[in-house]
């Protein structure tokens, strides 16, 4: 570890740690942005709340957790060697396993020696006579580096709403998000789980079957289809492996990241009535939730074919469910189906015909406060020894907000983003030199397989950093102008979807007083790559990038051509 100076006799304040670049949070972007910017021969910090790597896959130990990306495809691509070695054991891996993948990643690449775990990044302040970014840590340390990649992830920030009497209540109560990694013994007790979004939904059926009673308090119900998650056949993972580096081709021409379904290439309304069916029934065997998104190609833009799709899968849950009350109660009617993230279950709905589940339909009885026994609800109270919160993340921006950021002239990023986040391509933001966001607002994202999306943003910022070196360039930034032009496209490409109609996280209106602002961009993969390697290739279009020495500005930002 470098220190600014290493003699004490002659300076008893070592002063902060010097880097060339610090990583925020060692998940799956982490450690990859490890790999890759200390092969490229930089000194990186990495510095990671948690206890040990793993992201999302560390924090989210709930029963029931699991991947909604097919494994196989939910995985690093950067390395042959690995994907070929790594086996699953399901279609869809169970968290512990994807825990174990990511550790042993850590392990083989050697990635531990640059994290420090156990620490939580407080603040990060742009020095602009020094062209350097001050990283303050909850143990009170400080690092001192040129280049600041955040890697804190779009579901991390947790979110327990405030629900009056929760300190009065006499049982115990845990988030999905924090859940203790021993586990918690849930036979023969009466457990509240609130919220049906995709955590709830994964842990119902599984605590269903521990629990002596589950009571589901449900405000909004949510569109779930069947997983059909199977142990992972070796042969098919023989017959995929031999044509990896194909898979991974097609998925970077697929709208998702995803290399096992074609592109759609008819609307649903150019099929008959019984056609459709019969195609959302074979997507409903293959399982999953991209197989129905990916059945049309409007499914997303056109009211008239996504209520087909919504019917479809309440009639679905009309026919599992036995009680016409709790069936009727378990249909969503207030969004498009795909607008909120569409949920893959296993036995989810069946679960509502066990004897020991209870629907609080949250609806028609809200919950009052939470009291010493349970939650009352305007109905009746009901007595519970364990409540779970179920009730998701201040998504996309939430970790980040979370960190006092301070970009030119003591700007906070809070303070840029009060209407709204705002970046250049969900990469960089205006205001905040050398200072990349991992999957961020702005990019596909959380609309996309993540893992892929990682990779391509860390190859991108990797390179950007190379060529920065190489140029002996200081500073990039976007220019503001680059950057309103690509919010306002990110905006347009939403606003020809039905995204915009529901609210949900990915429009932040799960958060009170969050603006409401659809944050992904659902322009598709193919598309977003090509502009982002079209930008690079131009020698970094709609960027400024400034050469240390005369800080005389290289490259003024140029109109942002194919964000139109
Ligand atoms: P989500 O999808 O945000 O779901 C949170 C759930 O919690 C949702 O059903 C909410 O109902 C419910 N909720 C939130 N606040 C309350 C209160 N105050 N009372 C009752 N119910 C409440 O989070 P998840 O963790 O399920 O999933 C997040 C993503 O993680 C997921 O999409 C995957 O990508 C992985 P609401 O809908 O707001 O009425």
């Amino acid at each position: 570890m470098d220190k600014a100076s290493t003699d004490p006799q002659r300076n008893p304040d070592p002063g902060p740690d010097v880097f060339d670049a610090v990583v925020v949070g060692a998940g799956f972007a982490g450690l990859y942005a490890v790999h890759k910017l200390s092969l490229a021969g930089l000194r990186v910090r990495c510095i990671e709340a948690g206890d040990g790597v793993g992201g999302t896959w560390f924090w989210n130990q709930y029963p029931g957790a699991r991947c909604d990306v097919e494994s196989l495809e939910y995985s690093y691509s950067f390395s042959d060697d690995l994907q070929q070695d790594w086996v699953w054991s399901e279609k869809y891996a169970p968290q512990a396993e994807i825990l174990r993948y990511i550790n042993h990643v850590a392990d083989r690449f050697d990635l531990r020696r640059h994290i420090s775990f156990n620490t939580r990044v407080r603040s990060a302040v742009f020095d602009e006579a020094a062209e350097r970014w001050t990283v303050t840590t909850s143990d009170g340390q400080s690092v001192l580096v040129r280049y600041c990649v955040m890697a804190s992830g779009n579901l991390s920030a947790l979110r327990l709403p405030p629900i009056a009497g929760l300190d009065r209540f006499q049982g115990d109560w845990h988030h999905s998000s924090r859940w203790p990694s021993a586990g918690v013994d849930l036979s023969g007790k009466r457990v509240g789980v609130i919220g049906t979004g995709s955590t709830g939904i994964q842990i119902i059926p599984v605590v269903a079957g521990s629990a002596e009673q589950l009571h589901v308090f449900q405000r909004s119900p949510n569109f779930c289809v069947p997983a059909q998650n199977l142990p992972l056949d070796p042969e098919v993972d023989k017959r995929y492996k031999a044509v990896y580096a194909e898979k991974r081709l097609r998925a970077k021409q697929s709208v998702f990241g995803l290399s096992n379904l074609a592109n759609p290439t008819q609307s649903a309304l150019e099929l008959s009535p019984q056609e459709r069916t019969e195609r959302y029934e074979q997507r409903w065997q293959y399982g999953g939730n991209q197989a129905f998104l990916t059945a049309f190609t409007d499914l997303l833009t056109s009211q008239q074919s996504n209520d087909s799709c919504a019917d479809f899968v309440r009639d679905k849950i009309r026919g599992i469910v036995d009680d016409p009350q709790t069936a009727a109660a378990l249909c969503p009617t207030d969004h498009p189906i795909g607008a909120r993230r569409l949920c893959v279950g296993s036995s989810y709905f069946e679960t509502y015909n066990r004897p020991n589940v209870t629907l609080v339909d949250l609806r028609a009885t809200p919950i009052a406060c939470i009291t010493a026994k349970g939650i009352q609800t305007s109905a009746h109270e009901v007595e519970l020894d364990v409540i779970i919160f179920a009730t998701g993340f201040d998504a996309m921006t939430g970790a980040l907000r979370e960190i006092d950021i301070r970009g030119r002239d003591g700007l906070a990023l809070t303070d840029k983003w009060a209407d709204g986040p705002s970046t250049y391509l969900g990469l960089m933001v205006a205001g905040f030199p050398n200072f990349f966001v991992i999957t961020g607002p702005g990019s596909p994202s959380v609309k996309s397989n993540m893992v892929f999306s990682i990779e391509q943003h860390v190859d991108w910022i990797t390179d950007c950093i190379a060529h920065l070196e190489a140029q002996h360039i200081a500073v990039i930034e976007p220019a503001i102008e680059s950057e309103t032009r690509w919010v306002a496209h990110v905006n347009e490409v939403a606003n020809r979807t039905l995204y915009p109609l529901a609210d949900s996280w990915y429009m932040g209106s799960n958060v009170p007083g969050k603006p409401r602002v659809f944050m992904p961009y659902v322009g598709g993969i193919p598309t977003y790559r090509k502009i982002c390697d079209e930008v690079a290739a131009d020698g970094y279009r709609g960027f400024t990038l400034t050469k240390a020495r005369d800080r005389q500005a290289l490259a003024r930002a140029e109109p942002e051509r194919d964000a139109q």
